[in-house]
This record gives C-alpha cells, structure tokens and sequence, in this order.
C-alpha cells in the first residue's frame, strides 16, 4: 500500500463528508445501488449515468418516472425507486459532466469474455466508463469499480484511464478503490444491505472513504476493508468457487446416473454430516450455469494470476481446477441434449422430427436474466439435431435469437419431449395429466433438468422420464 502521507487524506479531508454520488451502468447492480445510496438520507443527491444507446437509452426516461426496467421479482425496488424520484434524491442521466460536481462515483459495468480460450476479457464497456468518469474528474473524488474484474485491474489500467484522462494521480488527488457487487438477481436490495462488503483501496485513505460511502446503505452487512488486488481476488475465487462446487455436485450427478443411484439421497446423506467446523457446502446439479457471473470469473481469477502472478508453483502440466470445472458446468446442456436423445429412444421416437417444449429460457429461477442462458447452447443442439424447438418463460418477454412464449399450453401442444431447464416455481405444480393431454402423446418424455417434478408422477401417467442425478429412474419401465 503506497501511503501518499497525508497528501489524499488532506485532499479528501477538505473536500469533507461525501455529498454527492453518482452510479454509472443502470443495471442489475446499478440500479439497486443507486436507489439504496439516494434512500440512505446521507447524500444530497445521487445521479444515475445512463448511456443514451440504442439498446438501453429507454432506460433514463424510464427511471426519472420512477419505473424499474428490471422484470424479474424483485422485492421493495419498484416502491423504493418511486420514492426516491419522488424526494427528488436520485435522477439518471446520460450526461457524464455532471461527474465534475460530485464527491464519489461508483461503476458497476458489465465485463464479460471476448474469448475465454485465449483469457481475452471484452473490457471496452468498463473502459468507456472509466474513460467518461476521467475527463470530468475532480480533485478529492473517490471512485469505485464495483464491477468484477481481472485481479490487478483498479490499480493498473483502471488507474491509468483516470489518471490520463483527468490529469489527476490517484492516491494524491483523487481516491480510488474496489469493491465488489456480491448481488443475486430476485434478492437485489438484500444482498447488498445484508452481505458483508469487501472494499479494497489502492491505499489506506482510499479504502477509508469507501468505506465510510458502503456504510451508509449495510443493515446487518459490515465492511472487510483489504487492499483492491486482494478484494478483486476475493471476488474472482468466491464465483471461481461456488462454480467448483456446482461442477462437482454435476460430476456426482453424473456418477450416480451412471450407477443407477439417486443423487438426492445422496445429497442428503453428505448434508447429514453436521460437526462443529464441518461443513458440507454441497450444492446441486442442473440442466447448466448461467449468468454473467460464474461463466467467467473464473477467466479473470486466471487471468490474474497469468498477468500479476510471479513464481506460481502448481503440478506439471496439471490444468487449473477452476477451469475444468468450468468445462464440466458447461457440458451440462450436452447432458441434457443425451438425456432428450435417450428418451425419445425409449419412446420409438428420433431427434429429427420431434417437437421439443423448452421450459425456461432464464438462467435462474424466478427472474428475468437470461444472460449466458444453459437453454441457449442446449436448443442449438436440438436444433442442429433436426427437432422443432419451442421457448416458454413465465418471466422474460424477448431475448436475441429466440421467440419466447407465456403460454404454457401452447408451448407444450403437440410436444414429444418436455424439458425444464430453468427452476421457474410456475414449473412445480405442472399436473402429468395436462401435460399429458396438450403432449398428445402416449408416452412423451419430460426431462427434468432442475429436479422439480415428482418422476413417479410423472412415470405414472405413462411418461418416459429423464432427470439429472436421477439414475434411480432414468431407466424406469414405461407404463
Ligand atoms: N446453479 C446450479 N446449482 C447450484 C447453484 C446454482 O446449477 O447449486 C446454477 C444456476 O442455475 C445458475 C448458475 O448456477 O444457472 C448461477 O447461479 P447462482 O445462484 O450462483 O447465481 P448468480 O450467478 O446470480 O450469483 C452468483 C453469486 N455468487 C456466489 O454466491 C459466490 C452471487 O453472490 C454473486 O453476487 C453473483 O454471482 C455475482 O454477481 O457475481
């Protein structure tokens, strides 16, 4: 931690206590972050920056009356969002020059892969960012990436951007820090008043006033302050993580298929080993994993560790965990590409022809997100495979390349093959007879990609069943 003593503590010190916030990137982490900061009653005014893009300018006009463009359940935002606009707290704006008139500005921008091979990220969104924020920077501002990136990013060219574009140096005229969104779409608000928040300056006054700006919008949540390369690690590994476990939950799925075992009981039976400092975080196989999230921070933790990372020790020629568990995660929708095959198989029928009714096209349950969605790479191989493929999501309108429909019956009229992939609730209460009858099927196979419906119900009313983790019945006599 390079200590500039005194010489951004006394800047920031003058500047005094943050007034003025502004977020850039509307989105599921800006949006939520934005109205908490303007709810918190600590800041005069807080200012959402909005590109006025073909795709997303609908949103400022949207928001400064008060209307979330989130579709997705999401508890309390709507009726909190109103009553900001209303207290005239917070307003969105796609003109970055009102960035000169505030005292701390926050990013929450995507940054997705360009080629995750070759560990190439697509940073032009967040640097365009950077770029806006830089030109009308002024001295004493703090700014905070909230966005997931390469470990080494805030203080590398994150830093230069602002730096060449305001004139300013970091850690003396301006503070500069991460830290991290660690928000779930459907409990936006929650997460972030009730996670604890990593914050991780380029220096200690930097770390301090973000920590002083994060405070005011925790509930039960505290603030881990470290330096920004240890907060971007933390966040790369705790996704690199969570996608670990999910891999070896599938890896075990698949191991029980093959041995004719229930994964569930399984499950359970690992679950039940409960002892003081024994954990048995194991989570749950599924139709894939999705979002904008683990699909690739993975590649910034390796990436990282490629760029900043000097005198590595690690098993020859061994591949990094992290990323062979990205590899089984997104073989999943294969898997349930077989499972399909298999059971039009059992049902006399072939790929080529038949109808398929995918259930869910979001990449979680009960929201509208339907970024990196597992159904995507699972239709084209349908697809490719010659079937008739229809979409239904109780949750999302429109997304590229795919025609969506709210209309669960005529999604599944005249279906061979009824896949879940998505753990919609609207899913749980699907009655085998009506399925049955809008099928029109004698014996139409449901493959069940979230462990959602009964089998035997299912299997009763003379489906071909097929579920991940479910070799206990995936070979079940027809009835
Ligand atoms: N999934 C499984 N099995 C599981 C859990 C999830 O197959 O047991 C699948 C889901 O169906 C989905 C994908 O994984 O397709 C991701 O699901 P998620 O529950 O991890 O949802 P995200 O990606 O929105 O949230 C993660 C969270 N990260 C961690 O818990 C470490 C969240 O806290 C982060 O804020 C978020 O990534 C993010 O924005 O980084």
């Amino acid at each position: 931690m390079d200590q500039v003593k005194g010489g951004l503590a006394k800047v920031l010190g003058a500047k005094g206590p943050i007034g003025r916030v502004g977020v850039v990137g509307m989105g599921y982490v800006g949006i939520p972050s934005a109205v908490l900061f303007a709810d918190s009653g600590a800041f005069e005014e807080v200012i959402g920056f909005q590109r006025d893009s073909p795709s997303s300018g609908y949103k400022i006009d949207l928001l400064n009356r008060g209307e979330t463009p989130l579709k997705g359940e999401e508890p309390d935002l709507g009726e909190m969002l109103k009553k900001v606009v209303g207290a005239g707290t917070f307003r969105c704006s796609p003109d970055f020059s009102l960035v000169s008139g505030l005292d701390a500005v926050t990013l929450a921008i995507q940054t997705p892969f360009r080629d995750p091979k070759d560990l190439i990220p697509d940073f032009t969104p967040l640097h365009d960012g950077l770029a806006s924020v830089g030109k009308h920077l002024s001295p004493g501002t703090l700014v905070v990436i909230e966005s997931t990136v390469t470990p080494g990013t805030t203080g590398g060219i994150a830093r230069r951007i602002l730096e060449e574009e305001s004139g300013l140096v970091a850690g003396r005229d301006f503070a500069l820090a991460h830290a991290p969104e660690r928000v779930m779409v459907g409990r936006l608000l929650r997460n972030i008043r009730e996670h604890d928040r990593v914050v991780g300056g380029i220096d200690a006054p930097s770390t301090e006033r973000a920590t002083g700006l994060y405070r005011t919008v925790l509930s039960t949540g505290k603030v881990i302050p470290m330096t920004a390369m240890a907060a971007e690690v933390t966040k790369t590994a705790e996704n690199a993580f969570r996608d670990l476990q999910i891999a070896a939950a599938n890896q075990l799925a698949l191991y029980c298929e093959a041995m004719g075992v229930n994964f569930y009981d399984v499950h359970a039976g690992i679950a039940s080993l409960k002892e003081e400092g024994v954990t048995r975080a194991i989570l749950y196989p599924g139709a894939g994993v999705g979002g904008h999230c683990l699909p690739k921070d993975t590649y910034h933790l390796e990436r990282g560790v490629k760029e900043s990372g000097k005198g590595l020790d690690y098993p020859k020629n061994a591949e990094s965990i992290f990323i062979l568990a990205r590899r089984i995660n997104d073989f999943m929708p294969n898997h349930m590409h077989r499972l399909t095959v298999e059971g039009l198989g059992r049902a006399g029928k072939k790929l080529a022809g038949s109808r398929v009714a995918i259930l869910g096209w979001a990449f979680l349950h009960d929201s509208d997100d339907t970024r990196n969605t597992p159904s995507e790479p699972y239709r084209d191989l349908l697809v490719a495979g010659g079937a008739d493929v229809a979409v239904h999501d109780p949750y999302v309108d429109r997304s590229p390349g795919v025609t969506i429909s709210h209309d669960l019956r005529e999604v599944i009229s005249g279906a061979d093959v009824v896949a879940i992939l998505t753990g919609h609730r609207a899913y749980r209460s699907l009655a085998p007879r009506d399925v049955k009858n809008w099928c029109g099927a004698e014996h139409p196979v449901i493959v069940d990609g979230r462990n959602i419906v009964d089998p035997d119900a299912f299997i009763g009313a003379g489906f071909v069943y097929k579920g991940i983790g479910r070799g206990d019945r995936n070979h079940h006599p027809i009835a």
